[in-house]
């Protein structure tokens, strides 16, 4: 007879407490009564994991005797998060963990702030494929994430004086309860040295790489539970690890610094993500990181296909390799090494299996960010892989040379090699080259890069290029940030909303229903009075819950205008101050986001929001009108308080320029209206959401294209709009700045003579968009129907979607969704 689910939930409350009290004990060799909250939240993760690891086997195991073909996931970024919420959402836990931790005095809220972030990414492309491992998991794709465990994350961004700092992120000092460490899963990479050619038998001759370093790989697991717990795949890091600790000859003879030379310069390799590019040993550290973590996977991957399947040459049917931007490209001239030189594969066939095999994803379009490698370096520290790039270009060249033959121009842009300027590998090129399939992120920005970055690569190999347009995890982005509106949800729409989010779509039927919209203000309120409180623990700003929150979180940089954002708010304080009885809709303007460390414009104008701010909120006149806060140390945790808590959702890049964004969906599936340009996925989000229910404004990316070329007409733009006039005139004249007058001179500069990122001509649509934005907000029942409307139409941007779409189009695998 089957329990009733009351009892069967209060026997796994006392076995799951039970278990915890157990890890505590035996885990973490502590007392209930000397426990600290972070000795509970290991116990706790431990007792968690637990429930995780038979699943796992069974996953492996199944995927083992079923013969399946496995997807790779290549990526040197992963910016998970924490993973307690997660992992006890996934497995349908979150209350009984809170039911047992409540009996022992514990609170689960408390704990779940004392893990630290595993921020192993800079932003959108690393959060992607953390969402991407979530949906792999939920839809039983058998897949590895492969990546790097860097000892330090992300930096710590600390404000000081309104300038942003940068400091370690030790995300493992406390331990790391969710990764196995597999000491004995290692390989050995090298480095450097010389190419030997040794003749095989009389009429050929083999090329032997006799590298002069080795660096030891080691693999670090995490286990990645998908929804309701099906099915859980693998996040294999590798770690750096000197193949000989310690010189210990040295160390006899009193060097005990020099005998620890070489372990350090080994181990600096997973030692911090992003390491400062600006000089050549930088740069040159980039480059180990790269080929370590794609050789390492590329020797793992391969010995479980041979022991699986036995030959290496069915690589392409029972294998897919996605590589995630060009960080991981060398991946196709490491194949090739594998295959011609250690498999004695010819060089066509193993070209063929090569491009069957990989395949890759393009994120950006901006030029500095596409990857090249000064040949002297790829020589020096990849002497093999320099060869073998040099071959698949004369091959590749030859082909491009006997179908367009004359057109020069064609050749040196699809080169592997750039000539001018230094001699460099394109590793864009090399990427496309070795790929069956290339993928831009949004339906814009894969158009693009049939026009910009890869056109004439699109003219060779039309038919690889596709689209394939993210999306994000709701289990993170609306499960567990949110749980009020997700309440709501399965109230409103049916429970089977959790596991099919095409229900949502009921939410539209009511979506002008006064009653639902109490509803939905009730509970964006309840996030919204949780934000203040954490604005006010972190900065002493008191915000009101009841205004209009309006929110722009991600990294700051000049393409994605966090500058139009704030002379806009420069703006409204001055009207708002010359006029404060008009019906403005008070506002909170919210800002967060890190600048890398050696981008001065971008530091810049975190400075300049920071002076912004002390201004505005000491100003009694707009007390009750407008505050304006910089959120520092953004990452994935503090975006799971923002997003639940914004009204309005800042998108506002130069057209053409952000290749998809994912904070847009996120925001949007909560609730938030859009205020954006015609870029990135604001187009798509445009499409599923409906004119009406998102505020559209600025250039599109065609004519950006044309202004660029036209000329911009700085000083024409600024005469004309006297509100932008003025407020240059305020930032340059140092209002903001009167310690230092001339500090925002800079900025200034750029919009008044080059102004690539179009930020005065785009101002006065923007202001324009901002007052609609005013009117809607005033106008409650519009407002929360037009949300209502977004949350509705948001299914599509899940990314089990997305990968649904990979799997089928792309790795040729099976999916199994929940529903
Ligand atoms: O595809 C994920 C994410 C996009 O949503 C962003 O629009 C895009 O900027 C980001 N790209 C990168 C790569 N480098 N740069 N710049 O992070 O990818």
């Amino acid at each position: 007879t089957p329990r009733p689910a009351v009892a069967a939930m209060g026997d796994d409350v006392a076995k799951f407490r039970a278990a915890v009290i157990s890890k505590l004990t035996y885990a973490v060799g502590k007392n209930p009564a000397a426990a600290s909250d972070r000795d509970w939240f290991l116990a706790t993760a431990f007792a968690t994991r637990d429930r995780i690891v038979d699943r796992w086997i069974t996953s492996t195991r199944q995927t083992y005797s079923e013969g399946r073909k496995r997807v790779y996931y290549l990526s040197l970024e992963f910016l998970i998060g924490r993973l307690l919420f997660d992992a006890l959402t996934n497995i349908e836990m979150l209350e009984t963990a809170r039911s047992a931790l409540g009996d022992l005095g514990v609170d689960l809220d408390r704990l779940r702030q004392v893990e630290p972030d595993a921020a192993l990414g800079n932003g959108g492309l690393g959060r992607l494929a953390a969402c991407f491992m979530d949906s792999m998991a939920t839809l039983s794709v058998a897949a590895y994430g492969y990546g790097i465990r860097y000892e330090n994350g992300l930096f710590r961004q600390r404000i000081k004086n309104g300038w942003q700092q940068e400091f370690p992120e030790d995300w493992l000092s406390f331990g790391n309860p969710w990764e196995f460490e597999r000491p004995e899963v290692y390989y050995d990479v090298g480095f450097g040295g010389s190419v030997e050619a040794v003749a095989v038998g009389s009429d050929r001759k083999k090329q032997v790489w006799h590298p002069s370093e080795t660096v030891e790989a080691v693999a670090y697991d995490t286990p990645i539970v998908g929804w309701r717990g099906r099915h859980v795949n693998t996040l294999r890091l590798w770690s750096a690890r000197a193949a000989d600790p310690l010189r210990l000859d040295t160390f006899n003879q009193g060097d005990h610094v020099g005998a620890l030379v070489d372990q350090v310069k080994a181990e600096a390799i997973s030692k911090v993500l992003y390491p400062s590019d600006a000089t050549p040993a930088g740069q040159e550290l980039r480059l180990r990181q790269e080929y370590f973590f794609t050789a390492a996977s590329l020797r793992d991957l391969i010995r479980r296909h041979v022991d699986s399947f036995g030959d290496i040459r069915s690589l392409p049917d029972k294998v897919a390799i996605q590589l995630n931007d060009t960080h991981p490209s060398i991946a196709v001239a490491e194949l090739m090494r594998t295959l011609v030189d250690e498999n004695d594969i010819e060089w066509d066939e193993a070209f063929d299996i090569t491009v069957r095999t990989i395949s890759y994803t393009n994120h950006t379009l901006l030029p500095e960010a596409l990857e090249t490698w000064p040949v002297p370096l790829m020589e020096r520290v990849l002497p093999r892989h320099m060869q073998i790039i040099y071959l698949l270009n004369a091959k590749h060249l030859e082909r491009v040379r006997a179908e367009f033959p004359g057109d020069d121009a064609l050749l040196s842009s699809v080169s592997l090699i750039q000539e001018d300027h230094g001699r460099r590998v394109r590793m864009g090129n090399l990427a496309f080259l070795g790929s069956h399939s290339i993928n831009g992120v949004a339906a814009l920005h894969s158009e693009l890069m049939k026009t910009t970055v890869f056109k004439d690569f699109y003219r060779l190999f039309p038919d690889r290029m596709n689209n394939k347009t993210n999306g994000i995890t709701f289990r993170r982005w609306l499960y567990q940030s949110n749980p009020g509106l997700t309440n709501l949800l399965v109230d409103v729409c049916g429970p089977a909303v959790l596991d099919d989010p095409a229900n949502l779509q009921k939410l539209a039927e009511n979506a002008g229903d006064s009653a639902l919209h109490d509803r939905l203000a009730a509970v964006r309120r309840q996030n919204k009075v949780a934000l203040a409180r954490l604005i006010r623990d972190r900065l002493d700003i008191k915000v009101n819950p009841g205004a209009l929150f309006d929110v722009q979180i991600k990294r700051i940089h000049e393409y994605k205008r966090q500058l139009l954002n704030v002379l806009e708010t420069i703006a409204l304080y001055e009207s708002m101050r010359s006029n404060p009885a008009k019906n403005w809709a008070p506002r909170v303007k919210i800002f967060s986001g890190k600048a890398a460390a050696s981008y001065h414009m971008a530091k810049l104008i975190i400075k300049l929001a920071n002076d912004v701010a002390k201004i505005v909120n000491d100003d009694p006149t707009v007390r009750d009108l407008l505050k304006v806060v910089f959120l520092p140390n953004y990452n994935v945790s503090l975006a799971e308080v923002i997003i639940p808590a914004a009204d309005l959702s800042e998108q506002i890049s130069t057209a053409g320029m952000e290749a998809s964004g994912t904070g847009n969906m996120k925001m949007a599936l909560n609730g938030a209206l859009t205020i954006g340009t015609l870029d990135g996925a604001n187009v798509e989000i445009k499409e599923h959401v409906g004119d009406d229910n998102i505020f559209i404004f600025g250039l599109t990316a065609q004519e950006v294209e044309e202004r660029r070329a036209a000329g911009i007409d700085e000083y024409g733009t600024i005469q004309r709009s006297p509100l932008l006039a003025e407020v240059l005139d305020a930032v340059e004249s140092g209002v903001f700045s009167p310690d230092e007058p001339d500090r925002f001179k800079p900025l200034v500069d750029a919009l008044r003579h080059h102004d690539y990122f179009l930020v005065t001509t785009d101002f006065d649509a923007y202001w324009e968009a901002q007052r609609k934005v005013d009117q809607r907000w005033n106008a409650r029942a519009q407002w929360w129907t037009s949300s209502a409307i977004n949350t509705a139409n948001m299914g599509w941007f899940s990314s089990d979607r997305t990968i649904t779409e990979y799997a089928t189009d792309i790795w040729n695998v099976p999916v199994r969704p929940v529903r």
